[in-house]
């Protein structure tokens, strides 16, 4: 939706639209579009340019009321290029496209979106692995790699990992988090952020920012508490990576990428038959943890699946002072997208950077406080725009 903001006068010359489901590839049956697995290729050569151009693109189409059926009609189309009008033109006519065919029937693109599939592996560890010969994950497994971690744990639980998770799990997760922070931090105020938050039914994760009204009160939140109870005493966590708060006020760090919250980056043992327990109405338990097991079958995700009664889910924690609030809240509701193009609006456009912490203007170097999203978008003079119509 950013996107038709600087453009938004094209996009309502755009004539001639029919439903989504005109552009989308149906050779392969399956639901990325086509733009969208050229833009994985893409990104999969490390090229963020041609990654940005092709999403854009797609995200745009997707975003319009109806879909297109000639490609004279994307005349002044933003960000269109040729390479893309050449792809929607072919898919008009033929409704597949010759590139995005060979593209997603290569071994090469194939084996890289199993493996980026994996926690904690990116691109450039994908294709060491894919020019090492591996391509499945028994490869990978068989292999003689010295995995992070991370990625040890992303092999163990890749198949839970790697399931949606409902909305329904995202609730009981809350609960559990709750527990665990309110046990030491009464006052604090949690808030489920990411994917949900834009109204999504499912995400590959759950995000939280935790923040209390009193600034500093959340500080120590993660290291101290989280990790204690959340972690250790319930063997709640199948895996945790804990960062300390690195946030200075100064240009090196409004620049950066990053963002510096202190944070965790767990994976969280959830009690699935507490949830369906809870989606039936006959959430029974009384006070008890939300999430976790019995410890039972915590070898090994799937050895005895008729045993196994939690799934290992990504959970996202976020430990915000309450006078950054409203820029984490916005920086961490994405979408990915999302947030790219308001970031570099407000760049381009408004000569500020707007990080998770912060919206700076270094030629006046002058920092804008805001206590809500609204103000955000306000100092950006930009129209409001709600979670939910985030999904670029
Ligand atoms: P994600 O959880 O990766 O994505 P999502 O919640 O939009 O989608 P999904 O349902 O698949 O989980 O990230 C949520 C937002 O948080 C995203 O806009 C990027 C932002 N983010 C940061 O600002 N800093 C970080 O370090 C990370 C990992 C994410
Ligand atoms: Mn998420
Ligand atoms: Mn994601
Ligand atoms: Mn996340």
């Amino acid at each position: 939706r950013l996107l038709e903001i600087e453009t938004r006068h094209r996009l309502q010359v755009l004539g001639h639209l029919l439903p989504p489901s005109a552009l989308s590839n149906t050779a392969t049956g399956k639901t990325p579009d086509a733009l969208k697995i050229l833009a994985e290729n893409a990104e999969y050569y490390e090229s963020v340019g041609r990654y940005l151009a092709f999403t854009r693109v797609s995200s745009i189409l997707k975003s319009l009321p109806y879909a297109v059926t000639s490609v004279d009609s994307l005349r002044g189309f933003p960000g269109l290029g040729e390479h893309c009008r050449k792809v929607i033109e072919e898919i008009l006519e033929d409704g597949v496209c010759q590139e995005v065919e060979s593209v997603t029937q290569s071994q090469r693109y194939q084996t890289l979106t199993l493996f980026t599939s994996i926690f904690g592996v990116g691109v450039k560890t994908a294709e060491k692995w894919y020019k090492e010969q591996h391509q499945t994950l028994a490869d990978l497994r068989a292999s003689q790699i010295r995995f992070t971690k991370e990625q040890q744990v992303g092999l163990q639980y890749y198949e839970d990992l790697t399931t949606p998770v409902t909305r329904a799990e995202a609730d009981m997760i809350r609960k559990t988090v709750e527990e665990a922070v309110y046990r030491y931090l009464p006052g604090a105020v949690i808030t489920l952020a990411g994917g949900f938050r834009r109204g999504k039914e499912t995400g590959h994760d759950v995000d939280f920012l935790i923040t209390h009204p009193e600034e500093g009160k959340e500080k120590g939140l993660v290291t101290k508490v989280i990790h204690f109870t959340f972690c250790f005493s319930q063997g709640l966590m199948l895996y945790s990576d804990e960062i300390g708060n690195s946030y200075q006020k100064c240009r090196k760090q409004e620049t950066s990428k990053f963002d510096h919250f202190e944070r965790c980056f767990t994976i969280v043992k959830l009690n699935q038959e507490l949830v369906n327990a809870a989606v039936s109405g006959n959430d029974s338990r009384e006070g008890g943890q939300g999430a976790g097991g019995q410890g039972a079958g915590g070898q090994g995700a799937g050895h005895r699946p008729e045993d196994k009664h939690w799934k290992a889910v990504r959970v996202d924690l976020v430990i915000v002072p309450i006078s950054q609030f409203a820029y984490a809240l916005l920086g961490w509701t994405g979408s990915q997208l999302f947030e790219r193009e308001l970031r570099r609006y407000a760049k381009n456009c408004k000569h500020m950077i707007l990080t998770s912490h912060a919206l700076y203007h270094p030629q006046q170097n002058e920092y804008f406080s805001a206590a809500a999203e609204e103000e955000i978008f306000a100092h950006l003079e930009l129209d409001y725009i709600a979670p939910w119509e985030r999904n670029a």
